[in-house]
Formats: C-alpha cells, sequence, structure tokens
C-alpha cells in the first residue's frame, strides 16, 4: 500500500520549488483509485494553507490532447483560488515547471449539486457558459506520465483565466455550443486551432461526465464551482513575455499576459 500522504507531499515540494520528479510509478505501483486519493490528499494539503477549492477541470476530453499526452481516459481534478489569473492580466510562469496553455469552455454552477443524487441535475444547475484559458504544468520531468501519475498530480493543474460568462440558457438558445471556431494564438499569431466539438463532442456534455466523476472520485460541486470542460487543441508551451489569446466564435475571447 503506497503511502498517500507523502506521494502528495512530494508532488507538493515539487510545484513549490519548480522542479521536475520523476513519475511515481517509477517507484511505486498506484492504482487509479490510490491516484486519486494522493490528488484528494493534495487538495487537503492546498486548503490547509489557506487555497480554496474553486471548481473542477476535466483533462483528456479531446482526441488531439489525448494523442498529445498518449493517454486516453477522461480524468478529472480540482482547481483551487490560487491559480485563478483575471482575464487580460498577467501570470509569472518562471514559478512554473515546464508550463503549457490550452483553450477550453468554462461553465459556473449556479446552485449545489449533489454528484451522487441522481435527481440533481448538473445542466440546470449550470448559469453561465465563458471562454477559457488553462494553464497546465506536469510535475513530472519531460511532461511524461501515466493516466494515474497525471490524476496524483491533479491533472496538471497550475492556472485558469475566464473570458466573461454568458448566462447558459441564452448562449445555448443563441449559438451551437458544439460548433464553435476555436483559436490560440500567441502574440497575434496562430498556435492552434480546433472547434469545441472536438470536447467530448459539445462541450455540454462534459457536465454530466463531471457529475459522473466527481460521484466516482468524492469531490463536491457546491454553488459557485468553475468547471473547465477540457482542450479544444493540443497544448502549446508556454514562455514568459507574450501574450496568449483564445477565441471561441460567437462565445468570446480571453486573453494572458505572461511575465
Ligand atoms: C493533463 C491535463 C489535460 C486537458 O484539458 O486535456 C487537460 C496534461 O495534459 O498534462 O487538462
Amino acid at each position: 500500500m503506497p503511502d498517500i500522504h507523502a506521494l502528495a507531499a512530494r508532488l507538493d515540494e515539487a510545484v513549490r520549488t519548480a522542479t521536475a520528479i520523476p513519475q511515481l510509478t517509477d517507484e511505486t505501483a498506484i492504482s487509479l483509485d490510490e491516484a486519486y486519493a494522493v490528488q484528494a490528499a493534495g487538495v487537503e494539503i492546498r486548503e490547509q494553507r489557506g487555497d480554496a477549492v474553486v471548481g473542477v477541470k476535466l483533462g483528456f476530453t479531446s482526441q488531439a490532447k489525448a494523442e498529445q499526452m498518449g493517454v486516453s481516459d477522461v480524468i478529472i481534478g480540482v482547481i483551487h483560488q490560487s491559480m485563478a489569473v483575471d482575464d487580460g492580466g498577467s501570470t509569472d510562469v518562471t514559478a512554473l515547471v515546464h508550463p503549457r496553455i490550452e483553450p477550453e469552455v468554462a461553465f459556473l454552477l449556479g446552485v449545489d449539486v449533489d454528484p451522487s443524487d441522481d435527481d440533481s441535475d448538473i445542466l440546470a444547475a449550470t448559469t453561465h457558459v465563458a471562454p477559457a484559458l488553462e494553464i497546465i504544468d506536469s510535475r513530472y520531468r519531460d511532461f511524461t506520465f501515466s493516466l494515474e501519475d497525471v490524476v496524483a498530480d491533479n491533472t496538471s493543474a497550475a492556472g485558469f483565466v475566464l473570458g466573461p460568462w454568458q448566462p447558459f440558457d441564452q448562449a445555448r438558445a443563441g449559438l451551437d455550443l458544439a460548433a464553435l471556431d476555436v483559436v490560440l494564438s500567441v502574440d497575434g499569431t496562430e498556435a492552434a486551432r480546433g472547434s469545441s466539438a472536438d470536447i467530448l463532442g459539445d462541450p455540454v456534455l462534459a457536465l454530466a461526465a463531471v457529475k459522473r466523476m466527481a460521484a466516482q472520485h468524492g469531490i463536491s460541486l457546491p454553488a459557485g464551482s468553475v468547471v473547465l470542460a477540457g482542450a479544444a487543441t493540443a497544448a502549446i508551451p508556454l514562455g514568459a513575455g507574450v501574450e496568449v489569446r483564445a477565441e471561441l466564435g460567437s462565445l468570446g475571447s480571453v486573453s494572458v499576459h505572461t511575465e
């Protein structure tokens, strides 16, 4: 039986010192359930530091991402207050190991969702939708990992930027959320292109996936939670001194500067 807390502490130290570490599974066999337990122990370490949980994220919801990383199952992770960066704001990437950035769709839950209650309707609980950017930063050497390693590492979560929220009902009525052109650009030059359909065929389907996975892995979904639906394109390396923008058709755009 692996020492769950010791593994979480090792990953936490890798974050705090911006140092890549070998994959946990190089040394210790861990099951997927144990990997989620390591993730939860890491969440607790950050909460004890006063870093509140503000939502959840999915990973590997797109073919492009799954192919890029060689891992295909959808995974769930947790995002914290300290990871939030304002739209158009600036973030210091020199404190990260080897950051990457990817364009996403974000949702906002207006009421509590009970993941294990069949009658708790996550679609009905969703009040807003926004374009988003996610910064990921694997704590493992060479950004290489097994499914268990990346789950233990809180799905490489490192930062997120939310664009302007639109009311979910109006957005669903007025635009096809499953057919948004997605363009990721760096200093005005296109770096990746895709479609919101690349996220599970329709990013709205991410909501049901979040509820199912939250139930499986004991993650709660209180009112006010942000849900990141997963990347629409492969992630691109994120250096210092650039402006990154994601445009998601008529859903709008979101940008961040790095230092
Ligand atoms: C894992 C996180 C993947 C996504 O949107 O697919 C992810 C990684 O690639 O490091 O967030």
